[in-house]
């Protein structure tokens, strides 16, 4: 989100256009969807669940391009009083903070449904439902007074043949007047939201829509608040398209209302081939001109953008791909298809680069490996990732903000440089060098490096078994009895004491010494190393130990927890392990220590 600035607000088609210092009154991020139907003097907006709203890559997205949004599931009745009296509003207050952060409105869903209502409302006496539905919408609607756009007073009242759903536990026991009932307490909980009703299968014509279309008219014949009916238009490709939407949706703004479509998509059978895309294309296509066609449809709202978190796979097993994001948060053909109906061009190529990289440090862990960390770039559509150049040559890559350079060379001064990168493939400018000379070799045994490779089946169990190979890449040979190495871990609560064992060692078992030690004070990572020594023998410039097989036991045989320990890696063949240690004469020459 670019910084807070002021904005131009499009209300409604036809009123005035109003500069406003940051009113929560919709995104309208240049170029987004939002923006495109702000254009128009509509809002465009998305559901939001709970899980999104803790994933960086969909609130970047859902930040970017939506200007209201609806709770999926976090004001709903079974969760903001699932037991009589005890109301819970963290799940919505975390949704209305998101909005409020981001200039967008809210759209509360939803006061009364017959469902995710918690049993305890339907084993309520007759005489008491009235009371308690009261009860809840003046504590809800008013928790959230003044920060709600929109509120679904009453979801889903009909059945699909247009009759009423009588088993709904507020039918069963007020009849249609529980409708009348509902508005009247949002009305005076929250008296500036706006007041829907709103059901599915009534956006075309048919029986539903004329069942809905004669409740909203009795409701406003009786002055019953109602200011809007939404439809949810969820579509699947296998049906054809609702018949007649924009001139239904137009009948309920005759009447005085406005209109919106709340909870667009479009399912489609799996796999996705290209003849369902087309037609989802369409849909979408057709239900967003649908809305443009009627002067007072305000909005458009899709169910949750991207598939990764779609309602459809499982409400609908087998059927899926129903949103404009795929799961990788890829905009879809379909999201073109909404673009150009909002009178946008097809998706804006990403051009932008991410910003450079700042605050890079260089580290020399010993005479073979540096540690590198910088703070992360900043990009409009998020970073993916860095990619390291050392002297000018790309070395690795990395997903966070730090990298471990290996294969280095003892006594030897390196420059370093990090750029970022974003999933289009733009590239930053290279961060400001930094630089660091590696340790000489210890012992006169430069470029000694320990590789690793785990042996164990099983991280939890009561072993840890770790390969090791020691190389020496330096060009004179070592005294392998002035070389100790070290495998770092914890020792995961139970015994006190291990046992260290060589089950295979190519320069024999019998060369090599193995205990466990206990450090004075833990550190991250690690209370114990496992320390290998040789008892004598040299390595030849270039040469390997080849594998020793080490293992660890607690002497009770409790189990450790390997994957939080400092020297393991999820590794099944050997490469440099620079959290795996080597000393000549007890100096550190190879990686690093917790
Ligand atoms: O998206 C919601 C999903 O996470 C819930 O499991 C489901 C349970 O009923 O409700 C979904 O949202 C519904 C909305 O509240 C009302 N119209 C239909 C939506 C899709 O089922």
């Amino acid at each position: 989100m670019p910084l807070p600035r002021l904005r131009l607000v499009a209300l409604a088609a036809g009123a005035a256009l109003l500069l406003t210092p940051l009113a929560p009154a919709g995104a309208a991020e240049p170029g987004s969807l939002d923006a495109l139907a702000a254009a128009q003097g509509r809002r465009f907006g998305t559901a939001v669940d709970d899980a999104g709203l803790a994933d960086p890559a969909y609130t970047t997205v859902a930040a970017r391009e939506f200007g209201r949004v609806t709770p999926a599931n976090a004001m709903k009745w079974d969760a903001v009083e699932p037991r009589q009296g005890a109301f819970s509003f963290a799940r919505g207050d975390a949704l209305v903070d998101f909005a409020r952060a981001h200039g967008q409105q809210v759209r509360g869903h939803t006061l009364v449904w017959h469902s995710q209502l918690p049993g305890w409302v339907a084993a309520l006496p007759a005489a008491q439902v009235r009371g308690a539905m009261e009860n809840h919408i003046a504590q809800v609607a008013g928790h959230w007074k003044g920060k709600i756009h929109t509120w679904d007073v009453v979801n889903e009242p009909f059945n699909d043949d247009g009759t009423f759903r009588t088993t709904s536990p507020f039918y069963a026991a007020m009849g249609e007047d529980y409708i009348a009932y509902a508005f009247r307490a949002a009305r005076a909980a929250d008296p500036d939201a706006k007041l829907y009703l709103n059901d599915y299968n009534t956006e075309g014509s048919g029986a539903k829509a004329d069942a809905m279309y004669r409740l909203a008219s009795r409701l406003k014949a009786q002055g019953v608040p109602l200011d809007g009916v939404g439809f949810q238009v969820h579509l699947a490709t296998q049906y054809g398209f609702p018949y007649g939407m924009q001139a239904n949706l137009q009948r309920f703004a005759d009447l005085g209302l406005d209109v919106a479509i709340t909870e667009l998509d479009v399912r489609m059978p799996l796999p996705v081939d290209a003849a369902k895309t087309a037609v989802q294309n369409d849909y979408y296509r057709r239900a967003v001109e649908a809305c443009l066609g009627v002067t007072r449809c305000e909005s458009v709202t899709v169910w949750d953008f991207t598939d990764k978190y779609s309602w459809v796979p499982s409400a609908f097993p087998g059927q899926g791909s129903a949103a404009l994001y795929d799961e990788q948060y890829r905009p879809k053909a379909a999201y073109d298809a909404v673009r150009q109906a909002l009178g946008g061009g097809t998706t804006p190529p990403d051009t932008r680069a991410p910003s450079a990289p700042v605050g890079l440090t260089a580290t020399a862990a010993g005479a073979t490996s540096a540690t590198l960390a910088w703070q992360a770039a900043t990009d409009d559509t998020g970073v993916t990732g860095y990619d390291v150049y050392r002297d000018g040559a790309r070395v690795g890559s990395a997903a966070a903000t730090s990298y471990t350079d290996t294969g280095l060379s003892p006594s030897t001064a390196y420059r370093w440089t990090v750029r970022a990168r974003d999933a289009a493939g733009n590239v930053s400018a290279a961060s400001a060098e930094a630089t660091a000379t590696t340790a000489p070799g210890g012992g006169g045994a430069p470029g000694l490096v320990v590789q690793h490779r785990v042996n164990d089946q099983s991280a939890t169990d009561n072993q840890i078994k770790p390969g090791l190979r020691l190389v020496n890449r330096g060009g004179a040979a070592a005294d392998l009895s002035r070389v100790t190495l070290r495998y770092w871990f914890t020792g995961d609560g139970g015994s006190s004491s291990f046992s260290a064992w060589c089950d295979y060692a190519a320069v024999g078992c019998g060369a090599v010494r193995e205990k466990v030690v206990a450090l004075p004070a833990g550190r991250p990572g690690a209370d114990h190393y496992l320390e290998v020594s040789f008892a004598s023998g040299s390595l030849a410039a270039g040469a390997s130990t080849g594998e020793i097989q080490l293992r660890v036991n607690k002497t009770d045989w409790s189990a450790f927890t390997e994957a939080d320990d400092h020297s393991y890696r999820v590794a099944s063949s050997y490469a440099d392990a620079p959290k795996v240690t080597a000393y000549v004469d007890g100096v550190l020459v190879h990686g690093i220590e917790p």
